[in-house]
This record gives C-alpha cells, structure tokens and sequence, in this order.
C-alpha cells in the first residue's frame, strides 16, 4: 500500500486515494443494518474528513458506538483492491450495495477484491468502535482514550492480470555481516486466466539483480533465493543505511526500505549488529489531543526529532502498531522500536476466552505481515500487563510466543510484566520487561535501590537468569507548569528526580535498558479518574511542551 509510507511505493501500479470528504451517520441504535444503509444512505447523513477520528466531530467525543461512512469514486474495468490503512474495532464493508468484507482491529490495515466494470461505484463501511472487558483488543478498560472511525488512509487500485498480491524480503548475514543472502517471497495472482506470462525484473539501488521472463499461476508464490549482495552498508543505531528493492512485472510493481542488521540477546545483554547496546528508550502513545490516534504527517515527523534530540535510540509503541509514516521516520533516522498489539491489563477471564485468542493471533500475524520490513522493529510485544502470574496467562503467552517465534525469528520477543516476582511466562520471550511504579502508586522513593538488588534474585528464582531484563516503563505524573520548592508528588521537579534516579540505577545495575513512560501526557479514560482526564506522566504536555524531566532525561541519554 502506498499510503502512509513517506516515500512512493509504486511507480507503474494505478492506485488512487479515497482519503478526502466521505459521508457519514452514527447508527446509536445499530439499525443501519436491517435498513440497509449500505444501499441507501441516511438522507439525514452528514460528512466528514478521513482519515480521522470522529471523537472530534461536535457532539461526539464520548461516542463509541457503530457509525456508517460512505464514498463515491470512478473506476475502470479492472480486479479492483480497496485498501483500509486501520479502522477501529470491527469494520464492515460494502460495494455498490453488496457486502464485501469484514475486519477485526485497529491500527492495522487490511484490503479487499471484486472484479468491477468502468463507471461509478459506491463504498459503505460501518464501524462499529464498542468495546468490552471480555474479548474485544482493547478491552474497554484502559489507559487511553477509544477514539472511533476510519483512523488510517483509505486507497484503491485497478489491478490488470498478472499482479503482485504480496511480497516478503527477508535475508541472512554472514558472521561478519558484510554479506546479505536475500530471500525474496513473491505471491502472485492471475485472476482471469489459469496461468499468465510475465516479465519479472529486481531492482536494488536502481541496479538490476533479477531479471527473467517467465509464466506464473494465480496464487502462486514465487521464491527467488539466489540474491547476494556482497559488502554491504549495515544499518545501524543512529547511523541507519536503507535500500531501496523494487520488484516489476510488466504492469505491475513495489518498492520498498530494507536495512540490514542483526539483533541477539544473550548472557543478559543485547546485542546490535554484534556490538552491545544499552536501550535508551521512551513510551509513546500514537495520540494527539486535536487528531487523537490519526497524527498527521508533520506531528510525526516532529515527535520523531525531539525523540532524536532527547538521545534515545528505541521507542516502545505503546501499545499497538504505529503508523508506517512514523517507523519511516525512524527507520531514515536510525531510532529502533518495539512493536506490539493492544492487547493491555486482561484479566484471567479474559485471556481465557477463545475469541480473544483468536483475535490476538490474528493481529499478530498482521502485525509481522505488515510492518516485516521495517528495520527499525526489533522486538514483538506480546502484550502489556496481562494477568501473567495465572495458567490462562501461562497458556496464552506460550502459544503467542511460539506464533511469533515461527513467524519472525530474526526479532526479540518481549512483553510488559508488573508481576514480575510471581510471572509464570518469562520463560517464554528474549527479553524481560518490568513495569514498575515506586513512589508513585506505591511505596516511596527510596525502594528504588531494593527494587534493583531483587532483580537478579527473582530472575534466578524462575531460572531465566541469562535472559537481559529492560525498564519498560517507570515514572511519575507532573503537571506542565507546576513547579515547587516543596519538589512533591505531580511536580515537575519530583518526576525529574524519579526519572533521574531510575536511569541512573538501571545503567549502574547492568540493566539493558530503559523505556520512560512516556512521551507525551495523554487522553485517558474517563472512568479510570485521572487528573485533567490525562495520564500525565509525560515528559512533554499533550502539545509536546517539555517539562523539567524532557532535559532530564536527555542528560542521562547522552552518553
Ligand atoms: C501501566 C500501563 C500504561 C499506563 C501506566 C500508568 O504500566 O502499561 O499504559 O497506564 O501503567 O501510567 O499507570
């Protein structure tokens, strides 16, 4: 898809943006369906700009139910592909008044096919935003708000046969990474004939590497294994190097970033491109109080120079997959992220529930289709505080980690513990990761420094003494401005201090990171009762104003 990337993905591919004026009507009865909207449409509908997140429309900020969207565009006879960038909670979606297809979960995209003729066609999607405590990803209860509707670009294409349908670039490197053998994945389809001629020619940096007539069948995947690139330019933390792969066929083509580097975890520590590496890392919400979960461009774009600025080098995307615009920036800048599904706080009734199972792999495997070629992901999230001391939350983290392992081993597994002393699962991910919240929800100050001695005690305890353990998340709520000799709890001065105090002992406790949560103050939920309705443990306001913490935190990273 072409959609976010900040470079062009496509040259000969005809694709067209359905992003703009669509029109659109809440359904708080959730009648639409028997009525049939998809084949005619409320008169009483009004519009609105997508992407975007309805939250923002006058009168609908606390709206989470289902909503209708609908879009007229002209197209020619072709397999027509409609692509949504993300739609949150569970989209349905009709073509000139006939269904077409469904998707579950936000942040990630999906794309649909029908073979249409030339002329003017008409796109309904309902959304329906609800949320549950059993087995909707989000549950309802969380630390962030639900904003609702089409958050992601929408996009068409007309495909003639033969197309690319998918494409997967992977590679392996010598041991002293100065070599890449490529292994290039090519899905195929053909829709109208049993088998198709094509022309297939590989680009890397403009320079041929492949180039063969041959025929394919629909559905076919072509594996081409015999790409080597020999002295290659790696991609490093801070110093990144991307290539650019294009892949044509006669009427067809992609293009895409890789970068080539090599993550390991061992004997407690985290090696990047064989060199060991101390994560200097943030939290950060997607979100933006004017835009909520759709960031424009340019918003990305600055979060990602003072996320540069602050020093740190990897950014945890709490807590779902970010938009392609934002790991572009990264993957250009040399920044590593963590990518992970929302999948926050279930309880055992939840993660004992088989539709949340179901859910949570799907999105998984989405996940690692979608953004595989990323170079700057470097670790999966499994999930973020789940009830990881029950046998729900035993089973579910071992079946998640086994997906993800087969599916991707050339990342690092982690997820998000607060039970760290009674996890059952940290057997089961590369990393292991400790939320903890000293002298804020609990305890004080100075329990930092117990905190620490107890790591490796515990670690040894569940026999994962080897495995390198990060700070994914610690902190305290300052509000922006409130600044006090008294140097209390909600200070700007008290969450420079815990901040300082918490780096300083993960650097000297052989920790191998530290992910500060977070970024930037953000919406919450209403029920969960927070000052101002914000989490507001930020080191920046909502705006990204910087608190004390921001130069904080960018002492105890420039090193
Ligand atoms: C948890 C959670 C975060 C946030 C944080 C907090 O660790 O993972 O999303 O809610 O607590 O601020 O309490």
């Amino acid at each position: 898809m072409n959609m976010e990337h900040i470079y062009k993905e496509h040259y000969k591919r005809k694709t067209q943006s359905l992003n703009g004026n669509w029109s659109f009507c809440t359904d708080p009865l959730n009648k639409g369906k028997a009525e049939k909207w998809y084949d005619g449409f409320p008169l009483n509908s009004t519009y609105i700009n997508v992407p975007s997140c309805w939250n923002f429309e006058k009168g609908l900020f606390d709206y989470f139910g289902v909503a209708w969207y609908k879009k007229e565009f002209y197209c020619n006879d072709c397999f027509l592909q409609i692509d949504f960038g993300a739609v949150s909670g569970f989209a349905e979606v009709y073509l000139d008044g006939e269904y077409l297809g469904k998707h579950y979960g936000g942040w990630l995209e999906f794309k649909l096919f029908k073979k249409v003729s030339s002329g003017m066609h008409s796109l309904v999607v309902s959304v329906d935003a609800s949320s549950n405590n059993l087995n909707t990803i989000p549950l309802q209860e969380v630390d962030w708000y639900h904003y609702g509707g089409i958050t992601r670009s929408v996009e068409i294409t007309e495909f003639t046969d033969p197309f690319i349908d998918f494409y997967k670039i992977s590679y392996n490197l010598n041991q002293q990474l100065s070599d890449a053998d490529l292994s290039i994945e090519l899905g195929m389809n053909c829709l109208e004939q049993p088998q198709c001629d094509l022309r297939l020619s590989i680009y890397i940096n403009n320079a041929s590497v492949y180039s063969e007539t041959r025929s394919c069948c629909s559905g076919e995947i072509i594996r081409l294994n015999n790409i080597t690139l020999r002295d290659i330019r790696l991609w490093n933390v801070g110093a990144p190097y991307l290539y650019d792969v294009r892949i044509e066929t006669d009427f067809d083509d992609v293009r895409e970033k890789i970068g080539f580097r090599k993550i390991k975890a061992k004997k407690n520590k985290i090696y990047f491109n064989n060199k060991e590496l101390y994560l200097k890392g943030i939290n950060r919400h997607e979100e933006h109080p004017d835009w909520g979960f759709a960031v424009p461009a340019n918003i990305q774009k600055r979060d990602v120079d003072i996320i540069k600025d602050m020093g740190c080098n990897i950014v945890r995307g709490s807590h779902y997959p970010n938009s392609h615009t934002f790991l572009d920036y990264l993957d250009r800048e040399g920044i590593l992220f963590w990518s992970e599904i929302p999948m926050w706080g279930f309880p055992p009734s939840a993660l004992a529930d088989p539709i949340t199972k179901e859910r949570g792999l799907a999105m998984h495997n989405e996940m690692i289709d979608q953004y595989y070629h990323h170079p700057c992901i470097v670790m999966w999230g499994l999930h973020n505080e789940i009830a990881s001391d029950s046998n729900e939350g035993y089973e579910l983290t071992r079946c998640f980690s086994e997906f993800v392992r087969n599916k991707d081993s050339s990342r690092l597994t982690v997820y998000a513990t607060c039970r760290y002393n009674k996890d059952m699962c940290l057997e089961f991910t590369d990393v292991i990761a400790l939320n903890y919240y000293m002298g804020w929800y609990s305890g004080n100050f100075n329990d930092w420094d117990e905190f620490f001695d107890n790591i490796p005690k515990i670690a040894k305890a569940h026999n994962v003494a080897e495995k390198p353990v990060v700070m994914s998340e610690f902190g305290c709520a300052a509000i922006f401005g409130n600044s006090n000799f008294s140097e209390d709890k909600w200070t700007m001065q008290y969450q420079s201090q815990m901040l300082e105090k918490v780096i300083g002992l993960s650097k000297e406790r052989g920790i191998s990171g530290t992910f500060v949560w977070q970024f930037a103050d953000v919406k919450s939920d209403i029920n969960i009762n927070r000052a101002r309705s914000f989490n507001n443990k930020g080191i920046l306001d909502e705006y990204r104003r910087p608190k004390f913490s921001y130069y904080t935190v960018k002492k105890e990273y420039s090193f």
